[in-house]
């Protein structure tokens, strides 16, 4: 679904971020959510280095990317968004009670189960990296990663997806181990390898990618 900008739907992104950031900022899971359930949106775009705009703590009190706007519903964090959008569409949630509980469970298990350590390591490798502290901490916060992707692995088995098909659930948890691309974590595991290059390869993961990096392109145009 392209970029709309008389679309309902409104997310902020940024148009500038630091390189090692470009195809991770969280605005990336919302765009991938909307294109799963083919809903149009428009981008409401910031440079991550300036001062947010004037009101703009009023829609996310933290400061920071993504919010949404949908008529009357306006919301903040990411992984809450991304649950408002599946529970609309079929294609992220089953329609079944016990297959929304488990697509429900997945998308928190990757941010609060594994995203939870991934970014303890972002921490010493990309934002304080070459820090004494960093280079102290990192030995345990890799093997806290390495622990959490090896009981993920063993629960993907030779599975597709982490339930019997694709959901909001895997959405969240491919775009946690995404942000892993600068280490070999993910590719020591097959199964989990073949799992994220599973996800990636949808369709409308290349569509949310490609609309998220071109904002980088054209700075300051929202849409
Ligand atoms: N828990 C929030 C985190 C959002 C977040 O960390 N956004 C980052 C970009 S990925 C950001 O806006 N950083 C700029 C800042 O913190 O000022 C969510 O999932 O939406």
């Amino acid at each position: 679904m392209p970029l709309d900008p008389t679309a309902a739907i409104e997310i902020t992104a940024f148009n500038w971020v630091p390189d090692f950031a470009k195809g991770n900022v969280r605005d990336l899971r919302v765009r991938w959510a909307l294109e799963e359930a083919g809903l149009a949106y428009r981008a409401r775009l910031f440079d991550a280095k300036d001062a947010r705009p004037e009101g703009y703590l009023r829609e996310q009190p933290f400061g920071q990317v993504p919010a949404y706007e949908c008529g009357d519903v306006r919301m903040f964090e990411s992984v809450a968004i991304a649950l408002e959008i599946a529970e609309g569409s079929e294609a992220l949630m089953p329609r079944d009670p016990m297959g929304r509980a488990r697509a429900r469970t997945w998308a928190i298990a990757a941010i609060n189960s594994v995203e939870i350590a991934i970014n303890a390591l972002i921490d010493v490798d990309v934002f304080h990296a070459g820090e004494d502290w960093a280079k102290a901490r990192r030995p345990q916060a890799e093997q806290e990663v390495r622990r959490r992707l090896t009981l993920l692995s063993g629960w993907l088995g030779d599975k597709d997806h982490l339930e019997d098909r694709f959901t909001v659930g895997d959405l969240l948890m491919a775009s946690v181990l995404r942000a892993l691309r600068h280490t070999d974590l993910v590719a020591e595991h097959e199964n989990l390898k073949a799992y994220l290059a599973r996800c990636e390869a949808r369709p409308a993961f290349a569509r949310a990618l490609a609309d998220h990096m071109a904002a980088f392109e054209r700075p300051r145009e929202a849409a």
